[in-house]
């Protein structure tokens, strides 16, 4: 085991490395030793702060004025170092800048027009499981989680059905770059001579199909509330925060299922929890499990004081399960009182995206609970070694009709 240790002046240190193999492969036993070390530690590694507990996570996040997000959200300082691509719009920036961005996100991304796709992605829902069900044993990854989010959200935001696969590589590299420049990092960015041109070309107006999210964003900046150079950025965080994370959630979902299959007859047994269901699984499995934020002066964190532009890794994956917040946090139930959890973060760069992530879920679950009576593992599911995304890569599943 790795130490964590009191500094001679009180301070928590640890020499946990949060983007190693051993931590990303089964990152829970770190983050309790973390969450233990104390109420914020230093990792000597990297020489940044860390938070796991949730007593201090939730209050960080709540305030953007002190914990900024304009020194980028990975553990690189963009006040110190450029990034590989211009920041976001919504997610590297702080006020007044993100109030604009994020009400134009609102606006887009608001409940009518949301109510407008709940049925087309129900309907793409039916069919990949119907097909999936007639091959009896399947990936779940490949059959569902992956090509579902893959058709819907590429749809709704007007995307051409072509070369949709660079999606992937792209979300890839704005995630593992959060990370410091390992292993992972690499991998991720050696795609992206290719992916880039592609991503940018996509997102302009003209490549956008009318009456999608993407145009409407455009009819924002014609009305005047963002330039249309802003608008391409915006479009490009619907592609870069919009597609893992939705696949990565519905493959722990069904990951979170077939390995509690009384949970699974729970939600059969009452198809109206879907919906809690889905935060029970942000909760447990929570997908964008940590990231950073950048101090914008000199503070204190439960009594340590923390200088003007140091980053804070903040781990929501460890608050989500953090004990001295939820009555036995290792256990997956989906009765269970999940108000709170910050599995979508939380405070003003709280995901704008929340609400499309949960019908598409809510939509292939439904589906589920419609058709399957149980889901069986049929080999040992795969985890996706990422600096920033818990996920499975492979998912061999056995779902019985009903
Ligand atoms: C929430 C999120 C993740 C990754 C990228 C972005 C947002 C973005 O806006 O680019």
């Amino acid at each position: 085991m790795l130490s964590t240790v009191e500094r001679n002046d009180g301070v928590a240190t640890s020499e946990i490395d949060p983007f190693s193999r051993a931590f990303l492969s089964d990152p829970y036993p770190f983050h309790e030793q973390l969450r233990e070390a104390g109420p914020i530690v230093r990792l000597t590694r990297y020489g940044v702060w860390a938070v796991a507990r949730y007593e201090q996570v939730h209050p960080l996040l709540n305030n953007w004025q002190t914990f900024g997000s304009g020194g980028g959200v990975g553990i690189s300082n963009f006040h110190k170092e450029k990034n590989w691509r211009p920041p976001s719009l919504l997610l590297e920036t702080d006020p007044p800048k993100h109030t604009q961005t994020r009400s134009v996100m609102n606006r887009v991304l608001s409940p009518p027009n949301l109510k407008k796709l709940r049925d087309g992605f129900y309907q793409d829902a039916v069919r990949l499981l119907d097909r999936a069900l007639e091959l009896g044993s399947f990936d779940a990854v490949a059959e569902l989680a992956q090509p579902y989010p893959l058709k819907v959200f590429p749809d709704a935001v007007g995307l051409a059905p072509d070369g949709r696969e660079r999606l992937l590589a792209y979300g890839d590299m704005v995630f593992n770059t959060m990370g410091p420049k390992n292993e992972f990092y690499d991998a991720a960015m050696s795609k992206a001579a290719e992916v880039m041109p592609w991503v940018t070309q996509r997102c302009e107006r003209s490549a956008l199909r009318p009456g999608s999210l993407g145009q409407e964003v455009y009819k924002a900046a014609d009305a005047g509330d963002v330039t249309h150079a802003e608008a391409a950025l915006l479009v490009r965080s619907f592609l870069s925060a919009g597609v893992d994370t939705t696949i990565y959630a519905l493959g722990n979902a069904i990951l979170c299922f077939a390995s509690n299959p009384e949970q699974w007859q729970r939600l059969r047994q009452d198809p109206t929890k879907v919906r809690a269901a889905f935060e029970e699984i942000m909760r447990f499995e929570t997908p964008f499990q940590a990231f950073f934020r950048t101090t914008t002066q000199a503070t204190e964190i439960a009594g340590v004081p923390i200088e003007a532009d140091e980053k804070i890794y903040v781990s929501v994956g460890a608050a989500n399960r953090d004990p001295r917040k939820w009555d036995d946090p290792e256990r997956f139930d989906i009765t269970r009182k999940t108000v709170g959890h910050v599995g979508f973060g939380a405070g003003i760069h709280a995901c704008v995206g929340q609400m499309i992530a949960r019908i598409e879920v809510e939509m292939m679950l439904t589906a589920m609970v419609e058709r399957v009576a149980s889901i069986e593992l049929t080999g040992t599911p795969e985890r996706l070694l990422h600096n920033t995304l818990r996920a499975t890569t492979k998912l061999p599943v056995r779902m019985t009709p009903v």
